[in-house]
């Protein structure tokens, strides 16, 4: 995709524009915040599967999101076979085990106690979908030729963003999940050493009985999140 010949600037007319009025705008605004507030964090999943063509879209919307120079650094795998998801499971419980026993700070457990999470990940398996996210370090023009990416932390931030509001979009839950450390998704997934696993989103319809953390609910009000400089 990045041939050299696709480097220089060019401009062109803005595509796609949504022009609405200052009430259309107002009720537009309002209406995506009453869709996103209904997005929770999930960890019990059904077992009702979900079609892989919804994951892709979900997925190239992810891929519209903005990057440093356009670059997007950003990879994505998606696991349906349950016995790459059993492996996942495995290989992340024994990490959490390490993480619960000692490995994390006594602050950073007391900080979970309210979000009730523990080693036991069963939804890596249950869930219909593991999307592992990948950064990428640098990429590769055609010609083979490594060139740096930039604000790869931040780029990649803001596509899962996308993807976890694409999946709440398409009617699915999710679980961001980030074992510690989680390295071996990259051998297993046979990804290259410059990419580096920063999340598995975890996918697909709630049980009938999930849960999520009272705690969840509480959300710092606009005063807490926002400074109007005007
Ligand atoms: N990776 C662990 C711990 C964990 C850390 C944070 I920060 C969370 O918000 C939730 C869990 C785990 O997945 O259990």
């Amino acid at each position: 995709m990045f041939a050299r010949d696709h480097i220089e600037y060019q401009a062109i007319d803005l595509p796609d524009r949504n022009p609405m009025s200052d009430a259309e705008m107002r009720a537009a605004a309002q209406a995506f915040y009453e869709t996103m507030k209904t997005r929770h964090t999930v960890r019990d999943f059904s077992d009702r599967p979900v079609a892989g063509d919804v994951i892709e879209d979900c997925i190239r919307t992810a891929g519209t999101a903005p990057s440093g120079a356009n670059h997007q650094p950003w990879h994505f795998v998606a696991i349906s076979n349950p016995a790459i998801k059993k492996q996942i499971r495995e290989a992340a419980e024994e990490e959490e085990r390490r993480f619960y026993a000692g490995g994390a700070s006594d602050e950073w457990l007391k900080a979970l106690e309210p979000i009730g999470t523990n080693d036991h990940k069963p939804h890596l398996e249950e869930a219909p979908w593991l999307i592992v996210v990948f950064a990428q370090k640098w990429g590769y023009f055609d010609d083979g030729a490594r060139f740096k990416n930039y604000y790869v932390p931040e780029s990649t931030g803001i596509a899962s963003g996308f993807l976890l509001a694409a999946l709440h979009h398409a009617g699915l839950v999710s679980l961001t999940h980030t074992p510690n450390p989680m390295k071996f998704l990259t051998e297993f997934l046979g990804r290259p050493a410059h990419e580096k696993p920063i999340m598995i989103v975890a996918a697909g319809h709630p049980s009938q009985d999930a849960k999520v953390p009272k705690v969840a609910k509480l959300k710092k009000p606009l005063e807490e999140i926002l400074t109007v400089a005007d």
